[in-house]
């Protein structure tokens, strides 16, 4: 896509990354697990909960013998006590045309907890939603047609409507591998409409690729502000990680929602919020240079805490100050 080597990109001086990062890793699992990652965390009656992506029984390439959903919880939001069992395994799917289900995105509304999450079926990537109140079972409320993924919910209805964001993946129309946010609404989380597109790749300088969704959205009094993930392909980029190509950059943007009108942006960082520059970002694991958030957490004192996976193979922390985050939302 992209001849010349695309620019170093470094991370915003008001984002701290926890100093002993990573908060979890395949070391911390007591079962089998290779690559923990892509985790969704919120805060539910008065713990953290995470349920974090594990990629386990590594074979070749990018090939694994599978993927189960992990559960882990938490006091203070950094030091985490990992559950025996999985959430969610393999043996919990009954459907040969479903292979797997990951990213999983946690967002608690009017004290349930919802979990989006992608699902690699026979036919076509899918988006789901589904909600537990025990972190025992998953009850499914809908899935989307393919192809579908990255989705995530506001906190709470805005005008009467359930709010979400989505990455759909128009192959068609956009050309291989060029995918944008979108935004779409629901009276009741089963029936999704009212869809528009608010993220287009070209919207972000950093991104040539895709963007999509990234952890759910955190309300302020000035927006809803949001994370997102911004892609870049280098050609020039070799072998790195395990996998014999992987030319592809993922770094965190932020930006900021309209509280009315959430598929309005009224701010966003034309540079990156994290990008990809710690050993366990850039240099070791499974994929290198990738970052995801999939958890934000905004405590009373102001503090933000942003999850998210590194080069598909931990899970790490890094804060900052709201009012920080709301600073680097600049007008569009
Ligand atoms: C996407 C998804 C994510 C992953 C990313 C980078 O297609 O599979 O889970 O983090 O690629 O490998």
């Amino acid at each position: 896509m992209n001849g010349k080597m695309n620019p170093i990109l470094i991370s915003s001086e008001k984002i701290k990354r926890y100093e002993h990062n990573p908060i979890l890793s395949a070391k911390d699992i007591p079962y089998e697990a290779d690559l923990i990652f892509n985790a969704g965390v919120v805060k539910y009656q008065g713990k953290y909960v995470m349920i974090f992506r594990n990629d386990y029984g590594y074979i070749e390439g990018s090939r694994f013998k599978g993927t189960n959903l992990g559960l882990a919880f938490s006091d203070d939001g950094v030091s985490w006590r990992v559950q025996d069992k999985p959430f969610f395994s393999m043996e919990d799917i009954q459907d040969d045309e479903i292979s797997r289900l990951y990213d999983p995105r946690l967002t608690v509304i009017d004290g349930r907890c919802y979990v989006c999450f992608a699902v690699d079926t026979r036919h076509g990537l899918r988006g789901g939603i589904g909600v537990t109140d025990d972190f025992n079972k998953l009850e499914i409320i809908s899935m989307t047609v393919p192809d579908n993924r990255n989705m995530v919910l506001f906190p709470e209805k805005i005008n009467g409507l359930y709010t979400r964001l989505e990455r759909p993946m128009p192959v068609y129309s956009r050309g291989k591998d060029r995918f944008d946010t979108w935004l779409s609404k629901s009276p009741d989380l089963k029936f999704w409409g009212e869809s528009s597109l608010i993220l287009p790749v070209e919207a972000v300088p950093f991104a040539n690729d895709k963007t999509g969704p990234a952890a759910p959205p955190i309300k302020t009094k000035k927006g809803w502000l949001t994370t997102f993930h911004a892609v870049d392909i280098d050609a020039s980029r070799g072998k790195n990680g395990w996998e014999p190509y992987w030319k592809k950059r993922y770094c965190a943007g932020i930006m900021l929602l309209d509280l009315e009108n959430p598929e309005k942006i009224i701010g966003m960082s034309k540079e990156p919020l994290i990008a990809p520059e710690t050993v366990y970002e850039a240099t070791e694991g499974f994929r290198t240079n990738v970052i995801f958030p999939g958890g934000m957490i905004l405590e009373e004192s102001g503090e933000v805490k942003i999850y998210y996976g590194a080069s598909d193979t931990v899970e790490c922390l890094a804060t900052a100050h709201v009012d920080d985050l709301l600073e680097l939302c600049k007008p569009m």
